[in-house]
C-alpha cells in the first residue's frame, strides 16, 4: 500500500479554478470510471469540476452514475488545470484542449510527463487504484456508493473481472473497501458484459470468421474490417475486448485485433500478450505504448496487406529478441 505523500492531493486541495478531467478517445472502463470517480469526488469537495470524453460514453459504461454529465470533447472552454486519466499523455485524448497546467494519473510505462503532480504507477493494476489513493490520502470517508461504483468498474474491467496477472492482494484489497463503501460486483458485472446486441454478437461472428494463426500457432489475430461494423448495425466501440478471442487459444502468446479506420486512413491494432512476450516493446516500435500484457498502436498503410506485414515484422522482432534472451 503507498505510504507516501502524494502531491497532486495538495495541489487539488487548494484549487481554485476550473478542474477538466479528460479521458482517452474510445474510453474503456477504467479511464471513465476513474475519471468518473475523481469528477464525483472533486465535486463533493466543492471544486469546480468537469469531466469530458471525444467520443461521450460508450453503451457497456452507461451504467455508470452521473454519465449524462460527460462533455464532449472539445468544447472550446479553457480550463485551469488538465487531468488526463489512464491514458500515456493528453495526445491521447484525440483533440486539442485549451487547459493551464496539465496533469496526468495513470499506470501506462513511459509516456509524457507533465511534473511533480502526476501520478503515475505501472505498478497500479488500474488507473482506478490511483485515484482510490488519492481521495483515501485526501478523505477516504467521501467515498459514496456512487464513487464506489466508478472505481470499482475501473479495478475490475482493467483486471478482466480479477482474472489477469494485475491482480494480486492489493486489488483485492481495493475491491474490498469499495464493496464496503457501496460498490456491487454482481450489478457491474451484469451491466458491463450483459448488455450485448444481437448486432455484437453477429460481428462476433464475423470476426471469428478471420482467426489466423501465425508463427506456428504462438500468436494469434483477428481482423474487424469497417463493413463489418456496418454489416450488423454496430459500431467501433462494439470492437472493445475482441481481442481476447484469440489470446484465448492454447498455444498462443500473442493475440493482436486489426481495425479498419478507413476515416483516419489508418489501422488501430490492439495487442495483448498471455505470459512472456513484453507486446508493449511490440507496440511502441510501431509509434504506440501501453504495458506488457496490454497495448496498442496505430499502423498508417495503403493497404490491408501492408498493415498486418508491419504488424507482424514487429511481433517476430519480439518473439526473435526474447527468444535470444531467454537461450
Ligand atoms: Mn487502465
Amino acid at each position: 500500500m503507498r505510504k507516501e505523500s502524494i502531491p497532486i492531493v495538495e495541489l487539488l486541495k487548494e484549487a481554485k479554478g476550473s478542474i477538466l478531467i479528460a479521458t482517452h478517445e474510445n474510453p474503456d472502463g477504467d479511464a471513465l470510471g476513474s475519471g468518473m470517480a475523481l469528477y464525483l469526488f472533486l465535486k463533493k469537495k466543492g471544486k469546480e469540476a468537469y469531466i469530458g470524453s471525444k467520443d461521450g460514453v460508450p453503451h457497456f459504461l452507461n451504467f455508470l452514475p452521473h454519465t449524462e454529465e460527460v462533455i464532449s470533447l472539445p468544447d472550446g472552454r479553457f480550463y485551469d488545470i488538465g487531468i488526463v486519466v489512464d491514458s500515456s499523455g493528453f495526445f491521447r485524448v484525440g483533440t486539442e484542449l485549451k487547459v493551464g497546467k496539465k496533469i496526468r494519473i495513470d499506470h501506462h510505462v513511459g509516456g509524457d510527463f507533465y511534473g511533480r503532480h502526476d501520478l503515475i504507477d505501472p505498478k497500479a493494476p488500474a488507473t482506478a487504484s490511483l485515484i482510490y489513493e488519492i481521495i483515501k490520502a485526501w478523505d477516504e470517508s467521501a467515498i459514496d456508493k456512487d464513487i464506489a461504483t466508478c472505481i470499482y468498474t475501473g479495478l475490475a474491467t482493467d483486471t478482466g473481472f480479477f482474472k489477469y496477472s494485475n491482480t494480486n492482494e492489493y486489488t483485492f484489497e481495493v475491491a474490498k473497501r469499495l464493496v464496503s463503501f457501496g460498490a456491487e460486483p454482481h450489478y457491474v458485472y451484469r451491466m458491463f458484459s450483459e448488455r450485448e446486441s444481437l448486432g455484437k454478437m453477429k460481428l462476433i461472428s464475423k470476426v471469428l470468421d478471420t482467426l489466423t494463426l501465425y508463427e506456428n500457432g504462438q500468436v494469434a489475430g483477428i481482423t474487424i474490417l469497417d463493413r463489418f461494423f456496418k454489416e450488423t448495425g454496430t459500431t467501433y466501440e462494439d470492437s472493445e475486448g475482441l481481442v481476447n478471442y484469440p489470446r484465448s487459444i492454447d498455444g498462443v502468446e500473442v493475440a493482436f485485433a486489426i481495425i479498419e479506420k478507413p476515416e483516419d486512413g489508418l489501422w488501430k491494432v490492439s495487442l495483448r500478450s498471455k505470459l512472456n512476450v513484453d507486446v508493449s516493446k511490440i507496440a511502441e516500435r510501431l509509434g504506440g505504448g501501453g504495458h506488457k500484457y496490454a497495448s496498442g498502436c496505430k499502423i498508417k498503410a495503403n493497404s490491408y496487406e501492408e498493415a498486418l506485414e508491419k504488424l507482424l515484422g514487429s511481433i517476430r522482432q519480439q518473439l526473435s529478441m526474447q527468444e535470444k534472451a531467454a537461450v
